[in-house]
């Protein structure tokens, strides 16, 4: 497994694959040992136009592996200080987001399809969906981790 670390709650890393030739590329993960979570959750996005945007949120504890088996995605991470650009388009490449890092995801490919494998149930009050309050949800962290 391959992997990128960032100041940026973030990772890339290289999803484990078998080829087999002319039958295809066969990849998987599991849990401990490609992320460091266990999953409850799985859903995936698709049917999305060229130009579509997501997202727009992040999440209070929630850790996510995405991956887009199909097309090409562009996912901005950001924090109070930081953004960055990553670019999904191989199905072998998997981009693990730790809690507290707002993302706005954008279809760069028409029919691209977005995978998610995350560490919990579907609960909304899990997302801060503003920008203002996000920041603001952040301050109240490094309070605490300084107070
Ligand atoms: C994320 C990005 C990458 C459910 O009822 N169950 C679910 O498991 C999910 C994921 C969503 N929903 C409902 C909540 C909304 O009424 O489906 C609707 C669309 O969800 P949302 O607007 O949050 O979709 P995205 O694409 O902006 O965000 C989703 C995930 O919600 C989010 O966790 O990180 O994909």
């Amino acid at each position: 497994m391959k992997s990128k670390t960032n100041n940026l709650n973030y990772k890339i890393i290289k999803l484990r694959s078998i080829d087999n030739g002319s039958n295809g590329m066969l990849s998987f993960f599991e849990n401990n040992i490609d992320y460091n979570f266990e999953i409850k959750r799985f859903y995936y996005i698709y049917g999305a136009s060229a130009g579509s945007e997501r997202g727009f949120h992040a999440h209070k504890k929630l850790k996510q592996l995405l991956f887009c088996p199909h097309g090409k995605i562009e996912v901005t991470l950001m924090n109070e200080n930081e953004k960055t650009i990553i670019i999904l388009d191989e199905p072998n490449k998997g981009l693990i987001i730790e809690p507290c890092t707002w993302r706005e995801i954008k279809w760069i490919q028409q029919n691209a399809v977005l995978c998610v494998a995350v560490s919990d149930f579907y609960d909304e009050s899990d997302y801060i969906r503003d920008f203002e309050e996000y920041l603001e949800y952040l301050g109240g962290l490094s309070n605490e981790n300084t107070g």
